[in-house]
């Protein structure tokens, strides 16, 4: 369609050197094009794609800190407030070497239609810094951090913008930000999302992006007359997604038999046992290679491609683009019919291209990975009434925003008789209530 393809072209112009945004727009703006079709006309007056594309704000800034040996240190943070159409502005922190202005570009731009999904009040956006969160001691983590919310706090607030947890950035995190920020403000108010339970913290957001991608598969295979019991799954990573993706296939009877981090992956047909990786990963901070030197039976392969491990179901936890064409041919050979994506756009496009064709199940980060930030707004809305709700009523809530997404989804999809494209049935569904909210907001 050529409105789309002119904007896509001019987002790619106006952005060099930012292939993983580039890559965000294309796949969601070509998904979009039977919603933008029926209004074709108002789209192109008001620009609202072209809109939609450029952030609102976008902060960046050097973080200065000084290790354990008196060294200076300096890491470049950022914080893009992508879209305020729904509510504050609202998405993790990414701690990571890796981390640039495209990548929280694209993962802002993704986070603006995956919060709409959700029906809840919050607009898009992410943050993070270059910094590198391994090896390091916890003094130097509070060091970065508080130097990190020097900068940040005067961008934040609980009616503004609340940061949360991403690739690198979990409990630990998040307290020594928030008590920066509470030192900075004299406010002690939710500004952010993901705090320990003990400060104003929700119950189930540790577990919620995990549960959530269970949920809706559960939903899913309901729809396909399937089950997760007795399905074998392979998950990638082993970090805070990863982990409780793996509780709740455990409890609902699948068998997981991988996890991985950046080093290599663990294989055990007989599946991973939770308790023990949980407490290598968070208690103990180690890597999944001291769960195969504890546990006897258990495989661990240094630099070995989980994507050729067979299974039924995958379940990407790591980071963008871990799931290659190859990779995507060889789980498809090796028969795996579904793959939830736990960890944003875990699939390059050639990847994602070769599944669809392959007539795999493909659920999108966009609604599998939701519940993390459903659950961040759950304890938004309980720091600001001081309210205190237990895990089995935020667990329920959870489900229940899950299955509720993938209601709108189907609606999508029945709408634009789009079968059982999810890709296409989120994107249009949260782009829809987004692009409303801009139009009824005034776009100028
Ligand atoms: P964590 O930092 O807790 O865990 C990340 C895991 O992925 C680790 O095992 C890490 O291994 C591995 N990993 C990270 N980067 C790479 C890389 N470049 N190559 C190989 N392995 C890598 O992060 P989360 O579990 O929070 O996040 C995982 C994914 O889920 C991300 O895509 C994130 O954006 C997404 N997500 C997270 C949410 C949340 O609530 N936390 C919510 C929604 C989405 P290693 O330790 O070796 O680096
Ligand atoms: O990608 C994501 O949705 C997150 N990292 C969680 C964001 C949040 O605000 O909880």
């Amino acid at each position: 369609m050529q409105y789309v393809n002119e904007v896509i072209a001019t987002v790619i112009e106006h952005s060099p050197g930012q292939p993983e945004f580039h890559q965000a727009v294309k796949e969601i703006y070509e998904s979009l094009i039977p919603a933008v079709k029926k209004h074709e006309e108002e789209y192109r007056r008001t620009k609202i794609l072209e809109m939609l594309a450029e952030p609102e704000r976008s902060i960046s800034f050097r973080v200065p800190w000084v290790d354990d040996h008196g060294k200076v240190h300096l890491n470049r943070g950022y914080r893009i407030q992508f879209n305020s159409a729904l509510g504050p502005y609202k998405g993790g922190l990414r701690f990571h070497p890796s981390v640039n202005r495209g990548i929280v570009k694209f993962l802002g731009f993704e986070q603006i239609f995956k919060n709409a999904l959700t029906g809840m009040a919050i607009g898009g956006a992410k943050g993070g810094a270059t910094f590198d969160p391994k090896g390091k001691s916890d003094q130097e983590i509070m060091s970065f951090c508080q130097s990190f919310m020097t900068e940040l706090f005067r961008h934040i607030g609980p009616n503004i913008d609340v940061p949360a947890g991403d690739i690198g950035v979990g409990g630990r995190e998040i307290g020594f930000l928030f008590g920066q920020y509470k030192r900075l403000t004299k406010r002690f108010e939710g500004a952010l999302s993901g705090k320990g339970v003990e400060f104003g913290g929700s119950e189930v957001r540790v577990e919620a992006t995990g549960y959530g991608a269970i949920y809706l598969t559960e939903e899913m295979l309901k729809h396909h007359d399937d089950t997760i019991a007795g399905k074998k799954v392979v998950i990638s990573g082993s970090g805070n997604v990863a982990l409780y993706a793996l509780q709740k296939a455990y409890q609902m009877g699948a068998t997981v038999v991988t996890v991985s981090d950046s080093n290599g992956y663990i294989y055990n047909e007989n599946g991973i046992d939770f308790e023990t990786i949980r407490r290598i990963k968070e208690d103990e901070r180690g890597r999944v290679k001291d769960y195969a030197d504890e546990m006897t039976g258990t495989d661990y392969f240094e630099g070995g491609n989980i994507w050729e491990v067979p299974c039924d179901l995958v379940i990407p936890c790591a980071t963008q683009n871990e799931i290659s064409l190859d990779s995507a041919k060889k789980l498809v050979s090796n028969g795996c019919k579904y793959i939830t994506e736990g960890s944003n756009m875990p699939c390059t496009r050639e990847a994602t291209d070769y599944l669809k064709d392959a007539g795999m199940i493909i659920l999108p980060s966009k609604a599998a990975n939701a519940g993390g930030v459903a659950v961040s707004t759950l304890e938004m809305s309980q720091n600001s009434v001081r309210q205190y709700k237990t895990f089995k009523q935020l667990d329920r809530q959870l489900h229940e925003i899950m299955i509720n997404i993938y209601t709108r989804i189907m609606d999508a999809n029945e709408e634009y008789d789009l079968k059982d494209d999810y890709i296409a049935g989120a994107n249009i569904a949260g782009f829809r209530r987004v692009a409303k909210a801009m139009r009824l907001e005034g776009y100028v």
